[in-house]
């Protein structure tokens, strides 16, 4: 059992990617789930403000968004190609794109009954119209463009087109996956699987990937709840190499958020400026130090 904990949902498709992708890797982990919408008490006091989902920890050390979680996976299961930093430019930009452009396409598309009747199966009305308050706020704030619901099933079916062109190989870069499949395939998850919308029928390269995807299940998870997630932060957090602390910013205090949407800060003091992430340092009360990890694409620090 690898001491990774993820903190996630069932429902959120972001969580599915790094948990296809904890199956790829065959590790074993820990799974704490949260709710669907804040407040979420628990990853408030591990990583501060920031408010998206999956965050990921190891001890003391807390990892903000998929690309961080991936690039540590990728650590603990010798597959590089997992990281986002270790593929050529060309697999980084259609990362970004499947991940930032096509994700709400993707979630305005999916609109099923059968995608209803889960949610409702699996909150309360009273949660469903909390995590529907919740979201129309976190769109009006956000800083990226609303998608037009009408444009989304037809940016989508372009989206397939074009997959279904790549995939002359089992996967979408060669013959095993890399970061990028992962990033296609948790929105399509969310419309195949979740959804169960017919949208992918016709496509036959793509339903046979997303089998081979499918196929890696999720690894092997133990199930934690919250007090076993805050005890495993009783711990110092792990050394930062001296090359990453020498940065003229480290030692100040500073707030880091996501660029584009649920842009609410964490603030501590800058300990390690990495090539590809940030990390500050948090004290709690009780906990000590944390370390809180974020990208430094897509992340503003102020
Ligand atoms: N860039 C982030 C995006 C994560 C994201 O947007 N997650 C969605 C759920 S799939 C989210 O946090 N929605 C708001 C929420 O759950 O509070 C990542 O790669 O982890």
């Amino acid at each position: 059992m690898t001491n990774l904990i993820l903190h996630h949902y069932p429902m959120s498709p972001f969580s599915e990617k790094i948990r296809a992708m904890l199956g790829y890797a065959g590790l074993q982990w820990q799974s704490c789930i949260t709710r669907e919408m804040p407040p979420r008490p628990l990853l408030e006091r591990l990583a501060g403000g920031y408010r998206k989902i999956p965050v990921a920890q190891i001890g003391a050390d807390i990892f903000c968004d998929s690309r961080i979680i991936a690039a540590e996976i990728a650590q603990l299961s010798h597959k590089p190609a997992l990281a986002v930093e270790n593929l050529d430019a060309v697999q980084q930009a259609y990362i970004s794109k499947v991940d930032h452009d096509l994700f709400f396409p993707c979630l305005f598309a999916a609109g099923t009954l059968t995608l209803n009747l889960k949610v409702l199966k699996a909150m309360s009305l009273l949660d469903v119209g909390r995590f529907l308050y919740d979201r129309i706020n976190m769109g009006r704030k956000a800083k990226v463009q609303a998608v037009n619901p009408l444009q989304a099933k037809q940016q989508v079916r372009m989206h397939l087109a074009d997959l279904e062109q790549r995939l002359t190989q089992d996967f979408l870069f060669g013959q095993t996956p890399t970061h990028a499949d992962f990033s296609t395939y948790h929105t399509l998850w969310f419309i195949h699987e979740l959804a169960e919308s017919p949208l992918l029928q016709g496509h036959p390269r793509v339903l046979s990937w997303m089998a081979r995807m499918k196929a890696f299940g999720h690894g092997t998870a133990q199930q934690i709840v919250a007090a076993h997630a805050l005890q495993a932060a009783r711990v110092q957090p792990r050394a930062i190499a001296a090359e990453y602390s020498q940065d003229a910013m480290i030692g100040q205090t500073v707030s880091i958020a996501p660029a584009d949407y649920g842009c609410k800060p964490t603030t501590g003091v800058l300990v390690a400026v990495m090539p590809t992430r940030w990390v500050i340092a948090r004290q709690d009360t009780e906990l000590g130090t944390l370390h809180v990890h974020f990208p430094r694409q897509g992340y503003t620090l102020t």
